[in-house]
């Protein structure tokens, strides 16, 4: 069982006995637990299964134990009881916003509600408003919610399959009988969410690749198989789909199977136009067109690319909005990776609502190599998150000079924080607070409702502030749980080049915010991208993998990016905006 598995069981724990009304103290142990097994920083599930929990803090025995049983076994038997008492259906509702364990537990008490399906009868029908605490403006609400999530259904966070996509692909990989694996579609192409995984391997042996791939231990139902392709499920209900080729034919298939289906409909068409057919296993004489003689050796995608007059098109790009027109002109971006990150901003601490203390965080940006360290904790109006004010701010930034001393300059914290823009647009600190700062993340965290051009100039507002460094998750989004709020983005990138701040692309997998659909106007405008994990623990900091992707699928390039920047220069680029400010 993963760590991700086992938290979430503790998680649903807490939730069940939340709707028993059983002792707060519980309830909130268990909450801690899943906070722990996430955030752990060593392999937790390992020592789960060999009972070494111990010395972890905060891990009480019984938890200890459950632990224990779910690494060694895959299961919990505490649980599966537990579960038995409600309905199937009835963690749906959990998934909708503005619904709370409280307001579940009356919904299934009062109204019988186990399922969002009885939930939306009975917030049309008019039984739900009369439940006290529910009005009419909650259920108007909760029914906008309902039809999101269900807009979304049948879709999962990247977060929710990585690991997944990862794990199959190795495992198909270490099957003796196939040459070459990888996983495809949506996935491959970087995108945000993901509707299922297409896996394609290369093999003689088809049959034999089929059979174990469907005995798998991930697999809990196999949905079709045959004779070169296989479906199954996942117990998270994550349809996989495989298709076995000849090693001939991968190229074409790894293609053809990554898609996008708009960006393939124009690469068939750009064959057709040599006079040949393009389909997921070979390059054929199109009939009734005297075209070139066929391509030979194509023996991976660049090779395909380059036979219709292409540099090679990264997946991420491969959605037809400008790629086909660059790779022709030998346009193309060379697209940000991983390595090329420096440092990273926008983290929390313990000071906030973070898991680790600032020498946890630091200890740990250190071991992934990076060179400097941004904490960015909530400001006082997020009480909800213990935001801190003025008085303790200032501490945190002399305890950060001290950490720094001891780190003699081979690496850095940066102070700053994720200053809450209040509702009109200032911000929660004032500007002699703020210039105290190496750097400043604005962001909004409450008030979502306001109408549009509104909201846009709320943002502005904030933007125009010299101190204000960045701009947080621009448009609020939580993915495929909470829309975006209203707001003109065009308008806030506009404004963002004008006053030179910085958008952030924020690294959670929740966000991923500001959309990859965004970053070639910004990039156009000028702006700067700074891929942001919003860290909460040591593990959140590798969340940037996710920004990265959706950086790359936003065509951007390391020299659009802050943090991509070298100690010694990324403290100039975040004084920018002031100093050009007392220079005017
Ligand atoms: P999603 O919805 O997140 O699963 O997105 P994709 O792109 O992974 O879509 P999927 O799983 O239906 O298909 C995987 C790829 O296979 C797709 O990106 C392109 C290719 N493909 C599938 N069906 C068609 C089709 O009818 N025409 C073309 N041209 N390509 C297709
Ligand atoms: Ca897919
Ligand atoms: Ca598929
Ligand atoms: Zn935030």
């Amino acid at each position: 069982m993963t760590r991700e598995a086992a938290a979430e069981i503790f998680e649903r724990i807490a939730l069940l006995m939340e709707l028993k009304g059983e002792n707060p103290f519980k309830i909130r142990a268990y909450k801690t637990g899943a906070e722990i097994v996430e955030s752990h920083p060593g392999d937790i599930m390992q020592l789960a299964a060999e009972n070494r929990l111990g010395g972890i803090k905060g891990l009480g025995e019984a938890l200890q134990e459950k632990l224990h049983e779910m690494a060694a076994t895959g299961r919990l038997d505490f649980y599966e009881r537990l579960k038995a008492e409600f309905p199937e259906k009835l963690f749906e509702l959990f998934g909708i916003s503005g619904l709370g364990p409280k307001k579940i537990a009356a919904l299934h008490r009062e109204l019988g509600v186990g399922s969002l399906e009885d939930l939306r009868r009975m917030c049309e029908n008019g039984q739900a408003a009369k439940l006290s605490g529910f009005g009419a403006k909650t259920v108007e609400k909760l029914l906008e919610s309902i039809s999101f999530h269900e807009q979304h259904a049948s879709e999962f966070r990247v977060d929710q399959v990585y690991a997944l996509a990862r794990t199959l692909v190795e495992e198909l990989r270490a099957l003796p009988e196939v040459s070459r694996a990888e996983v495809c579609g949506s996935f491959r192409r970087g995108k945000e969410t993901v509707h299922d995984l297409d896996f394609l391997a290369a093999s003689k042996k088809p049959e034999e690749v089929i059979a174990a791939f469907v005995n798998l231990p991930q697999v809990a139902k196999v949905i079709a198989q045959g004779g070169t392709k296989a479906s199954i499920h996942t117990e998270e209900g994550v349809q996989c789909d495989l298709r076995v080729v000849s090693g001939a034919e991968y190229p074409f298939a790894l293609v053809y199977f990554t898609g996008s289906k708009e960006h393939n409909v124009v690469l068939r068409q750009r064959a057709l136009d040599r006079g040949w057919s393009l389909n997921e296993y070979a390059f054929s004489l199109a009939e009734g067109k005297a075209g070139a003689p066929l391509p030979e050796e194509i023996h991976d995608e660049a090779d395909i690319h380059r036979a219709l007059g292409m540099d090679f098109i990264e997946p991420e790009l491969r959605e037809n909005s400008g790629e086909f027109e660059a790779a022709e002109k030998g346009r193309l971006p060379e697209l940000v990776k991983l390595e090329n990150l420096r440092g990273v901003f926008h983290n929390h601490t313990t000071a906030s609502d973070g898991k680790a203390t600032l020498r946890e965080m630091a200890e740990a940006a250190r071991e992934l190599g990076l060179q400097y360290l941004g904490i960015a904790d909530h400001s006082k109006s997020s009480f909800q998150a213990n935001g801190l004010d003025e008085r303790r701010l200032r501490a945190q930034m002399r305890d950060i000079r001290e950490l720094n001393e001891e780190f003699e300059g081979g690496f850095r914290i940066f102070t700053g924080t994720e200053v809450d823009i209040l509702k009109d647009g200032s911000l929660d600190f004032s500007d002699e607070v703020l210039a105290e700062l190496d750097y400043c993340v604005a962001s909004v965290h409450n008030v979502f409702n306001l109408p549009e051009a509104e909201m846009t100039k709320r943002i502005i507002r904030a933007i125009k502030n010299p101190h204000v460094t960045m701009l947080g998750h621009l448009t609020g989004r939580l993915l495929l749980q909470r829309p975006s709020y209203a707001v003109n983005v065009a308008a806030v990138i506009e404004a963002a080049a004008e006053t030179g701040t910085i958008i952030e692309l924020n690294a959670s997998p929740w966000r991923l915010d500001m959309d990859w659909r965004w970053w070639r106007l910004a990039k156009e405008k000028g702006v700067k991208c700074s891929i942001n994990p919003d860290a909460h623990s040591t593990r959140g900091l590798q969340d940037v993998i996710f920004g990265i992707r959706a950086a790359r699928k936003g065509w951007l390039t390391r020299g659009d990016i802050i943090n991509c920047l070298p100690l010694a220069e990324v403290e100039k680029a975040l004084r920018r905006k002031t100093e050009g400010e007392a220079e005017d």
